[in-house]
């Protein structure tokens, strides 16, 4: 069977060939104009970014390599004895752009599993931080730190040939995914089980298998395999999203992979973009708290327009590109219904309740320009379910996942050559300026 890296060696020629032509051929073509309301809102729709993984349609919703998530569930590989998508499988395609056969699926996760022990000064980094230290921040901090051993940084330094970038880049980013499930579990165990004795790396295992071993649920086969869906799931959703391109902004100086992902995951912890399964859950919890059981849809209507009206966000609600509900929200709904647990349980009943109440609330409320669920709405209420229930760390297992996506584009963003990242900024007098001479 062919490996990860000569599939890739045979890819990236037309792919380099592809960029050179758009180069030569079409760079004076228009992609779409610059009005003020994409300056000053957020670059919203504003398309300037060169992504190859995947392309997310505000109705259709993300396709990897164009294939959408139905299509993946049918032909990515799933772990030995599992069902669901595999973020080896994943991974191998959002790089590649091609489907990886069973054995390739199995040579990546041995390969992961084989590198991931972390450094000894890392693991004792990581055990000196504060408990009360957000898991968040610990994991873009110990993230940051393995950039010690990169393959990049060290390769730069001797001076290294452009042509031989992207190879140092894959290096560190298997590195990095292989070590994420014993950093991103040490931090769980740190903070929620102290004193418990971290089980070794299962060579035969995938790496999601081993990550929930290390967390202490590897008994908990429905929980493996939704851990499996849900971080095959959160790979990659296009360049613009806020912890993505943060990767590639800083990718593009030249840091290293580690450094690149250690800042996305910053981005990733802000409450309108990743911690937004924590706040969702907080969210839910709260209503259950307040209103008892056997919640009515009148109920959940009056409690969605008290969040509103005290200027709060619907988490979970909402979304920058997207125009429909989130197929990845879908996915894992249809998760639950497979699973008599998950259909009887009482936080999946209420996230099922609140999306047949909120699209209406928000739709009358008026101001989002989606009223549907996003992947948050439901993602962190199965972990609850399932005796994970520590909704602090739930963006840290997102943060596992987006390294998928954002490492990719790293390598081929390498491949390519693209150039430092720098869009020319404005002040409003010259917006001013610029709008009365036109
Ligand atoms: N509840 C209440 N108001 C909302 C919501 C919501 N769920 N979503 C958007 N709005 C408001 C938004 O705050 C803005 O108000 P204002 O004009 O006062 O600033 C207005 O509607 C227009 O916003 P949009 O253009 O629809 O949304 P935008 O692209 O700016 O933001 C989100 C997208 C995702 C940040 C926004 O929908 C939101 O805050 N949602 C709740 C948080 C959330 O679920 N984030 C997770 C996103 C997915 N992820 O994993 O990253
Ligand atoms: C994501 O997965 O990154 C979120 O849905 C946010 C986005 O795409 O903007």
């Amino acid at each position: 069977t062919k490996s990860l890296r000569d599939t890739l060696k045979e890819v990236i020629p037309a792919k380099q060939e592809q960029l050179k032509k758009l180069k030569t051929e079409h760079s004076q073509a228009v992609l779409g104009e610059v009005k003020v309301e994409n300056v000053i809102g957020g670059m919203r729709g504003l398309k300037a970014m060169l992504w190859e993984a995947s392309v997310l349609d505000p109705i259709e919703g993300i396709r990897f390599h164009g294939l959408s998530i139905p299509d993946c569930q049918k032909v990515l590989p799933p772990a030995p004895g599992g069902k669901e998508i595999i973020p080896e499988s994943m991974l191998w395609l959002l790089l590649t752009g091609q489907v990886p056969t069973p054995e390739q699926t199995a040579e990546l996760s041995r390969e992961l599993a084989e590198k991931g022990e972390l450094p000894k000064f890392v693991e004792e980094l990581i055990d000196s931080f504060p408990k009360s230290l957000h898991p968040m921040t610990q994991l873009g901090m110990a993230v940051a730190a393995l950039n010690h051993d990169s393959s990049f940084q060290a390769a730069y330094e001797r001076g290294m040939k452009k042509s031989e970038y992207w190879t140092h880049t894959l290096e560190d980013s298997i590195n990095l995914l292989a070590r994420l499930p014993a950093l991103a579990a040490r931090i769980y165990r740190n903070v929620y089980k102290p004193g418990q004795e971290f089980p070794a790396i299962n060579k035969d295992l995938d790496l999601v298998g081993n990550y929930s071993n290390l967390l202490g649920y590897g008994d908990n086969h429905s929980l493996t395999e939704y851990l499996r869906l849900y971080i095959a799931l959160h790979g990659d959703h296009e360049g613009g999203n806020a912890s993505a391109h943060t990767a590639h902004l800083v990718g593009s100086t030249l840091s290293d992979p580690y450094l690149s992902y250690s800042a996305a995951l910053f981005a990733l912890a802000g409450p309108l973009h990743g911690l937004a399964n924590q706040e969702v859950l907080r969210w839910q919890l709260a209503m259950q708290k307040e209103l008892g059981d056997n919640i009515t849809h009148e109920q959940i209507k009056e409690y969605l327009w008290k969040t509103l009206k005290s200027g709060q966000v619907v988490p979970g609600y909402g979304h920058g590109v997207l125009r429909n509900p989130d197929p990845r929200f879908i996915a894992l709904q249809e998760f639950c219904e497979t699973r008599p647990e998950l259909k009887s349980s009482p936080i999946i009943d209420l996230v099922n309740k609140t999306f047949q109440v909120a699209p209406d609330v928000l739709k009358e409320h008026g101001k989002t320009k989606n009223p549907y669920p996003n992947v948050d709405a439901t993602s962190g209420c199965v972990l609850y379910h399932y005796g994970l229930t520590e909704f602090k760390y739930y963006t840290v297992i997102f943060g596992v996942s987006r390294a998928l996506g954002a490492l990719t584009q790293l390598v081929w963003a390498r491949a390519l050559g693209l150039p430092l990242e720098r869009p020319k900024s404005l002040s409003m007098d010259v917006i001013e300026k610029l709008i009365k001479s036109s």
